[in-house]
């Protein structure tokens, strides 16, 4: 698919009533997964790939990282998922951005998503974190940046509610981003269900609404699909977490059983993985072109 027409499927999906799940992905093995798995869409996310690195999700990974794993993403043999590229602040001030973007678009990202922090950013979900958002005005040259130098989806982030800047605030600055050219509004919050609701409830825009509730995962989707205002669900960060406990467990097993026998019912076998490196499609060109 062009990268058009991967933005347009990705626009079709944003259906209020029955939004897109989208699953984070933090190299093209998760991504395979992701997609494999059923999932709409993949969430290219900066927290992941920056714990795959062991680092913090601080803008310490240069953009490139993130560029060259999204391309890597992108050129799955046979593989032909939405990829939702997360460009934290989009790595700078609107030049960045104007640079940056038609960079995404040539590696085959379907969308874009880039929030109102400072650059160097902080994670939103990092206790006492530097959460501090650059002022309207600025950030709407951002999106208007955005759109000009591509046609993938640009959904603008706030991050008011993570700043404890109120819902006035966030609701404003959705507006404002709207205004400004953004395709949907990424809403995140880090508290219970009830902030992320009642923002929900009180948004007006006339665009979807995108949201990530690693914070409060007692919504289900079915839930949000009642509030007709959600086009797109990021499962945030669940690819590098089931990673990280399933290695810390077969890890710890395996020392403790003093070898490897006790953990092999409990992980991939070689021939699944075989699989999930498309060793299908080598078999194919080995017997058309080697001789
Ligand atoms: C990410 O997955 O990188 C995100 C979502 O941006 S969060 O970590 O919740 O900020
Ligand atoms: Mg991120």
């Amino acid at each position: 698919m062009a990268p058009t027409s991967k933005s347009e499927a990705l626009r079709a999906m944003l259906n209020t009533a029955k939004p897109a799940i989208a699953m984070s992905a933090h190299n093209p093995l998760s991504a395979k997964l992701a997609a494999e798995g059923g999932f709409d869409a993949v969430w290219v996310s900066g927290f992941e790939l920056a714990a795959s690195y062991a680092v913090p999700d601080a803008n310490i990974l240069p953009m490139g990282t993130h560029l060259e794993v999204t391309r890597s993403m992108a050129n799955i043999h046979g593989l032909d998922i939405p990829l939702i590229a997360d460009l934290d602040t989009g790595f700078g001030n609107a030049i960045n951005v104007a640079y940056v973007i038609p960079q995404y678009e040539a590696v085959g990202a379907a969308a874009v998503v880039i929030e109102d922090k400072t650059f160097p950013k902080d994670s939103s979900l990092r206790t006492d974190g530097r959460q501090k958002l650059v002022s309207i005005e600025e950030f709407q040259g951002k999106i208007a940046a955005a759109k000009a130098a591509s046609s993938m989806l640009v959904i603008a982030r706030t991050e008011a509610l993570i700043a404890d800047l109120g819902e006035e605030e966030a609701l404003e600055r959705g507006m404002a981003y709207v205004e400004a050219g953004a395709d949907a509004i990424l809403i995140h919050s880090k508290k219970t269900p009830d902030e992320i609701l009642s923002f929900c409830r009180a948004w007006q825009g006339q665009v979807p609404l995108v949201i990530v509730p690693t914070s409060y995962p007692q919504l289900s989707f079915a839930e949000i699909g009642e509030l007709n205002k959600v086009g797109l669900i990021i499962c945030g960060n669940h690819a590098i977490r089931a990673s990280v406990a399933a290695m810390k467990h077969v890890f710890q097993r395996i020392l403790k059983d003093g070898g490897i026998a006790g953990v092999e019912d409990e992980i991939a076998t070689v021939s699944e993985v075989f699989k999930l490196q498309g060793d299908d499609w080598m078999r194919e060109l080995e017997r058309k072109y080697l001789r």
